[in-house]
C-alpha cells in the first residue's frame, strides 16, 4: 500500500459551517436526496490523465508539478508504484470510480506487442488496487491520437495501416477495460477530423470512422462485454474540425451509419463551451435522443478560448447541469468523471485534493439544489402550462397527426387570428432560480 500522501486522512464531510479545506462542506455521500445516496446519483471518477500524468507543461514552458512518488522514468515500476498512489488518493477522495486511456496507465513500448505486454503488466496492479479498495472503473479509453503515427487521425487516417494499429489498440484497451469490469468503454475522436479540407476526402473519412466503430461493436459483443459505450463530443482542438463536434452532429452521424442504439454520449463541459453551446444544451440535446450517457466535469476559462480542463466550481452550472441528469432520470452506467487539471501554478500534491473536494462540493451543491427546484416544481409547471395549447383542441390534433395543413387552413380561416401568446418571463424563472442558490 501506498503511503505518498501521509498528512492526509480521509476526506470526511464536515457539513456547511466547516473551514477545514480538507473536509466536504456538502458532499455526503451517504445523504439521501430525491431517493439515492448522493453516492449513487453522482458516481464520482477520477481521471488517470491529467491527475496522475499531468505534468503542468504548456506550450511555452515545461512541467511544474510536484510529485514526489514518480521517478519521472518510463519504467513499468515506476507506473505500477504511480498505480498504487492514484489509487491512496482516490480511496482518501471517496471517489467510488477512476478512469483511464491505455497510454496512461501503462508506457508505450517499442511495438504493439511490447506495448500490449506492458498495458498487461500495469493492469495486473489496477486489478489489485481495485480489488483492495473496491474502487471501480467507470470507463477505459484508448489513446490513439498522441503518438506521432495520429498525425493524420487514428480510423480516419489517409493511411490504412495507422486505421489497422487504432484498431488493434482498442480490440486491447477493451479486452482490460472488460477484465477490469469496467461500466463503460469511451471513444474520443481525439484527431478524427481534418486540419485542412483541401488534403482531406471527408465522407470516406467519416465512412471509417463508422466501420471501425461497427468493428468495436461487433467484438464488444464477441468477448461478452456488457459495459456501455460512449462517444465524447469535441468540436476542436487538436484539429481545426473533429467529426464528433458536438451533442447533434454525434446523433446523427449514429443514426447514419446505424450505430445509435449501441451508444450514449459523454458530454463534456468545455466541450460544449468549444462548440459554441452551454453544457445545459449539450445534455438536453443527448437526453431528447434517449442518449445521456456520462458527463466530463470540467469548465472553460470565458477569456480564454481553447480546452482548459479546470475544475468545475460555479453553482449554476452544476445545478443546470444535475437539472438536466435528473431530468433523464439520473445516471445509469455514466457518472461525473472530473476530466479535470489543477493549474500549472497548483503544483503540490495537496492542490489535487483541494481542486477534487472543490468538484465534488460543487456538484453535490448542484444536486441538492436542482432536487429541490424538482420538489418545489413550480419551474416544471411553468414548462407545462407554457404548451398548454398542445394538450387538447387543435394542438392535441396536430400532435396525434390527425390533421394537415388543408385542415390548418380550415380551422385559422374561420379563427381568423391565433391566440394570444403568453410571457416567456425569463427574468420571472431566472429569480425563481435564484431563490435557491
Ligand atoms: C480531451 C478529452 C479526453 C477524453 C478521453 O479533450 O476530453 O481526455 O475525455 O479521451
Ligand atoms: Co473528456
Amino acid at each position: 500500500m501506498s503511503n505518498a500522501f501521509k498528512n492526509i486522512s480521509k476526506i470526511r464531510y464536515e457539513g456547511s459551517a466547516s473551514k477545514n479545506p480538507l473536509a466536504f462542506k456538502h458532499y455526503n455521500p451517504d445523504e439521501i436526496v430525491a431517493g439515492k445516496t448522493m453516492r449513487d446519483h453522482l458516481r464520482f471518477a477520477v481521471v488517470y490523465w491529467h491527475t496522475f500524468r499531468g505534468t503542468g507543461s504548456d506550450p511555452f514552458g515545461a512541467g511544474t508539478m510536484q510529485r514526489p512518488w514518480d521517478d519521472g522514468s518510463n519504467s513499468i515500476k515506476n507506473a505500477q508504484n504511480r498505480v498504487r498512489v492514484a489509487f491512496e488518493f482516490i480511496e482518501k477522495l471517496g471517489a467510488p470510480y477512476y478512469c483511464w486511456h491505455d497510454r496512461d496507465v501503462a508506457p508505450e513500448g517499442k511495438t504493439l506487442s511490447e506495448s500490449n505486454k506492458n498495458f498487461d503488466a500495469v493492469a495486473k496492479v489496477l486489478k489489485e488496487e481495485q480489488q483492495r479498495t473496491g474502487i471501480k472503473l467507470l470507463w477505459g479509453t484508448a489513446n490513439a491520437f498522441s503518438h506521432p503515427r495520429y498525425a493524420h487521425g487514428a480510423s480516419t487516417s489517409c493511411n490504412a495501416d495507422v486505421f489497422a494499429y487504432a484498431a488493434s489498440q482498442v480490440k486491447k484497451a477493451m479486452e482490460v477495460t472488460h477484465d477490469l469490469g469496467g461500466e463503460g468503454y469511451t471513444f474520443w475522436g481525439g484527431r478524427e477530423g481534418y486540419m485542412t479540407l483541401l488534403n482531406t476526402d471527408l465522407k470516406r473519412e467519416q465512412e471509417h470512422l463508422a466501420a471501425f466503430l461497427h468493428m468495436a461493436v461487433n467484438y464488444k459483443k464477441k468477448i461478452g462485454f456488457k459495459g456501455q459505450f460512449y462517444i465524447e463530443p469535441k468540436p476542436k482542438e487538436p484539429t481545426k474540425h473533429q467529426y464528433d463536434s458536438d451533442s447533434a452532429a454525434c446523433l446523427n452521424f449514429l443514426r447514419e451509419h446505424d450505430l445509435l442504439p449501441h451508444f450514449k454520449l459523454n458530454i463534456e463541459t468545455n466541450h460544449a463551451t468549444l462548440a459554441g453551446h452551454t453544457m445545459q444544451h449539450e445534455l438536453e440535446v443527448a437526453g431528447a435522443a434517449n442518449a445521456l450517457g456520462s458527463i466530463d466535469a470540467n469548465t472553460g476559462d470565458e477569456l480564454l478560448g481553447w480546452d482548459t480542463d479546470q475544475f468545475p466550481t460555479n453553482i449554476y452550472l452544476t445545478t443546470y447541469t444535475m437539472l438536466s441528469v435528473l431530468r433523464y432520470g439520473g445516471f445509469k452506467t455514466g457518472g461525473v468523471n472530473f476530466d479535470a487539471k489543477v493549474r500549472r501554478e497548483s503544483f503540490e500534491p495537496i492542490d489535487l485534493f483541494y481542486a477534487h473536494i472543490g468538484g465534488m462540493d460543487a456538484f453535490a451543491r448542484g444536486l441538492k439544489i436542482a432536487a429541490a427546484i424538482r420538489k418545489d416544481g413550480r419551474l416544471a409547471e411553468f414548462v407545462k402550462n407554457r404548451y398548454a395549447s398542445w394538450d387538447s383542441g387543435i394542438g392535441a390534433k396536430i400532435e396525434s397527426g390527425k390533421v394537415g395543413f388543408k385542415e390548418l387552413e380550415a380551422y385559422m380561416l374561420k379563427q381568423g387570428e391565433a391566440d394570444a401568446n403568453t410571457s416567456g418571463r425569463q427574468e420571472f424563472l431566472e429569480n425563481l432560480i435564484n431563490e435557491f442558490i
